[in-house]
């Protein structure tokens, strides 16, 4: 489909006064899953149908591909190939944020304004309106009155543990400055309870019969244990029991990475241990997860064929995947509950998730200390950052190699210590995110973790650090360009096509493979991060690095310490899978071959559709 899109485009032309041109110039691209093995793809197979051109921000390839046709009087301009972008963050992940855009005049007065989208059959459209799918509750202001009901409904959706997300309240700026007659009790004083609910008890007995009866059961924690404050109830439940706990993104550190039954990260991006007793277990209980394809690895982790899932959850809606048992509610109390029965796994099978925990634990410290030359490894990056961390402290990220990684290496001593956000792998929340973490936590270390794309796309938030003085740790891990999507890339036979920063070179932008390609760009993210504002320094070596924590925990400024690393030393895979899919047909005989063990891979994947009882 991609093939046939790309030379469809590059067919298209337009006429105009006797004069013919092609309508498009190329087409600008930021490479992710979500289009790497289709239009990536397609426009590496076939270059001169389509010239690729790499940018750094999403929103600016938008804004060129607009410059272009402007200048062109509308008669050409560009493709944009997304893979995805980064507004829905929070509400896939059920984080609250506020959202209050400015709208058009209600009045329609001066029509059309700068933010109008004059669409000529629907008078009540805004450009607002693209955040309607995006948002957990959504409404436009037309009337100073109405804030009133929409304030607290708008409240109501925040504070609630099973519907947050980012919440819109648009607001036509003659609205915004009418004056109504404000009802005293809409701005007393008011506390929104947070309520723990809790299953019925019919559903923990059939929960509890079902954990009676397994043989070699595993807890996979999500982001639910950690918001509901379930960490010393998990612990003191599976110190009692013997349930092995496997983490995703959003859970890590639910256990101390030290805990003997901590198997650590789960799924695409798992530990050894994590996935072998995954693949193992006979009943899942997932507590406070959404079971995302990262998790489940496409569907592949869970191998049992009897494997039953248990899921503890406040969302009703995430309670019910897999064909699960369904236990609505707050994973505090309804750990409590299940608590109340009494359970212990078989000493055989202790013992062995024990020695897969030491055995993990192991190649840790293995890949925390490769030696790799002459650029170190990420994972020894990830090393020393660990090591020169507080067990308090928190590490920040959210794209590329970074978060994978982190999830598989990083030490958890905190339950608040790891803050990675994944839900949609959003490139530039890193700097921003981490002024966030810090902010709520002033008392802890933040050290953000930051790939150079990602720091390219969105390092502007350090000037507000600077302004309000907050102090982050900064650690920018510069491998030019992107080692993540790059080896994605390979694995899908396109040789790491757009995600080298290379100047371009007889027509080419650099591949993985040898050959003529232009020298990688003079980026100096150093010189950026001080530009801005922040202390900055170049480590070379990890030596150099861990002395650069060490002169940054002293430092009261925000703190940028850059380093290059290897981009094609990464850590393994550890038997899981992800589907991406590779072209199903095409000239180029490595993505013949990645087609051919897609197909294989995909095999494994399960539906989990056997009913619990
Ligand atoms: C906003 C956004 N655009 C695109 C992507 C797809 N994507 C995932 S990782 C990545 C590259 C990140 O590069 P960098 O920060 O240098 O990290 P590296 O891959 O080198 O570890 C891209 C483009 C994304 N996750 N988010
Ligand atoms: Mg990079």
């Amino acid at each position: 489909m991609a093939q046939a899109l790309v030379r469809f485009l590059a067919n298209q032309y337009v006429e105009r006064d006797g004069i013919e041109q092609r309508f498009f110039a190329g087409c600008w691209g930021i490479f992710g899953h979500g289009n790497v093995g289709g239009i990536g793809q397609a426009l590496h197979e076939r270059p001169d149908d389509l010239r690729y051109f790499q940018a750094r921000n999403e929103q600016a390839m938008v804004h060129a591909a607009h410059g272009y046709a402007k200048m062109r009087d509308r008669l050409a301009t560009f493709a944009c190939t997304t893979s995805i972008g980064g507004a829905a963050a929070a509400t896939v992940n059920r984080i609250p944020v506020l959202l209050l855009p400015g709208d058009v005049f209600a009045s329609r007065a001066p029509d059309p304004v700068l933010q109008q989208l004059e669409v000529p059959w629907a008078g009540d459209v805004s450009v607002n309106d693209v955040f309607r799918p995006v948002s957990r509750y959504f409404d436009r202001i037309l009337r100073a009155e109405q804030i009133v009901p929409s304030a607290l409904a708008a409240m109501r959706v925040l504070v609630s543990p099973a519907e947050t997300g980012a919440v819109t309240l648009a607001l036509p700026q003659d609205v915004q400055a009418e004056a109504f007659e404000v009802p005293d009790d809409f701005v007393a004083r008011r506390t929104w309870h947070i309520e723990r609910r809790l299953p019925e008890a019919a559903a923990i007995v059939r929960a509890a019969e079902l954990i009676g009866a397994a043989k070699r059961p595993l807890i996979v924690a999500g982001g639910g244990v950690i918001y509901s404050g379930a960490t010393e109830p998990l612990r003191t439940w599976v110190g009692a029991t013997g349930i092995p706990v496997a983490e995703t993104q959003a859970g890590k550190g639910a256990l101390p990475f030290d805990h003997p039954l901590a198997l650590g990260a789960i799924g695409v991006t798992g530990s050894s241990a994590a996935n072998r007793v995954a693949r193992e277990a006979d009943l899942v209980i997932g507590i406070g997860t959404r079971w995302t394809d990262f998790t489940t690895a496409s569907k592949t982790a869970f191998q049992d064929p009897n494997v039953r899932f248990i899921n503890v959850n406040v969302a009703e809606f995430d309670s019910y995947k897999h064909s699960g048992l369904a236990l609505v509610g707050d994973a505090r109390a309804t750990i409590a509950a299940l608590a109340g029965w009494s359970y212990t796994v078989e000493p055989a099978y202790r013992e062995k998730v024990e020695r897969l925990v030491r055995e993990w634990s192991k190649e840790v410290d293995r890949l925390y200390s490769l030696g790799h030359t002459p650029l170190p490894a990420q994972s020894e990056v990830i090393g020393a950052v660990n090591e020169a961390a507080g067990p308090r402290d928190v590490v920040v990220c959210a794209a590329g190699s970074l978060p994978g990684d982190l999830h598989k290496l990083w030490r958890t001593r905190d339950g608040k210590g790891y803050h990675v956000e994944y839900g949609f792998s959003t490139m530039g929340y890193e700097i921003a995110g981490g002024l966030g973490a810090k902010m709520a936590a002033p008392d802890r270390e933040v050290y953000v973790l930051v790939g150079d794309g990602s720091y390219l796309m969105l390092a502007q938030e350090l000037v507000t650090a600077v302004q309000e003085g907050i102090k982050i740790i900064v650690v920018v891990v510069d491998n030019h360009g992107f080692a993540s999507i790059g080896s994605l890339s390979r694995s899908l036979g396109s040789q790491g096509f757009g995600t080298h920063y290379r100047y371009r070179k007889s027509g080419s932008l650099g591949l993985d493979r040898e050959g003529p390609q232009g020298d990688t760009l003079p980026i100096d993210l150093a010189a950026n991060a001080a530009s801005l504002g922040a202390v900055s320094e170049r480590a070379r070596t990890i030596a150099d690095l861990r002395a650069a924590l060490t002169r940054a925990r002293r430092a009261e400024r925000p703190y940028v310490i850059t380093i290059e690393t290897d981009r094609y030393e990464s850590v393994p895979a550890y038997g899981s899978w992800w589907e991406v899919v590779p072209a199903e047909v095409s000239g180029l005989a490595e993505v013949r071959a990645a087609r051919e063990a897609y197909e294989t891979g995909r095999k494994r994947a399960r539906r989990q559709l056997r009913s619990p009882e």
